[in-house]
């Protein structure tokens, strides 16, 4: 499936996107998605985090190459999901199974303030506290950020520190 061309589109809102890869050039394909994201129709991207270099979580194969971005979208969540995995399969994003090594992942972690759980979206992303992949690169572009119905994303910090993230 692709994203319509005249998707869904609601007032102005602020989401973050965490993105990650470790199969290829995983550098030159999370700049050149980065790249992408702030392409999508009636979005824009409002910041970005370095590039870490991160140890596998739940998952195996070569370190992975993590960022996350911010951006301002008028695509509602699931238009944005959409949007999200046209890009992924763009970069030749295969799910043999969970968690395999892959060139592309692009998470909605956070969608404005909403709260979100249905069969295809769960918002914010349910594991996003206990990824330092996910943590470090966010309270980077946003130190004083809140998670919905979690509190201040920072207090998470102190259970991350044993994941091996560098940035690069
Ligand atoms: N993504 C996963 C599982 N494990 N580990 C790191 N370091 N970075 C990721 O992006 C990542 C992971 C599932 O999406
Ligand atoms: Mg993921
Ligand atoms: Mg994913």
């Amino acid at each position: 499936m692709t994203i319509p061309p005249n998707p869904p589109i609601c007032a102005n809102v602020v989401a973050y996107i965490g993105v990650g890869g470790n199969l290829g050039d995983a550098r030159a394909q999370v700049e050149n998605a980065i790249v992408q994201l702030g392409a999508l129709p009636h979005t824009k991207l409002s910041a970005q985090s370095s590039l870490f270099r991160t140890a596998p979580i739940e998952s195996s194969g070569d370190d992975y190459v993590n960022a996350v971005v911010r951006i301002d979208t008028q695509l509602d969540p699931h238009a944005l999901l959409q949007a999200l995995q046209d890009v992924e399969h763009n970069f030749g994003r295969e799910r043999p199974y969970l968690n395999a090594p892959r060139t592309l992942d692009l998470d909605l972690l956070l969608y404005g303030t909403t709260t979100i759980a249905d069969a295809t979206l769960t918002v914010p992303h349910p594991r996003m506290v206990q990824r330092a992949f996910v943590l470090i690169p966010l309270l980077q572009i946003d130190p004083f950020i809140a998670i919905p119905g979690l509190g201040p994303a920072h207090q998470f910090v102190p259970q991350v520190t044993d994941q091996a993230i560098a940035k690069i």
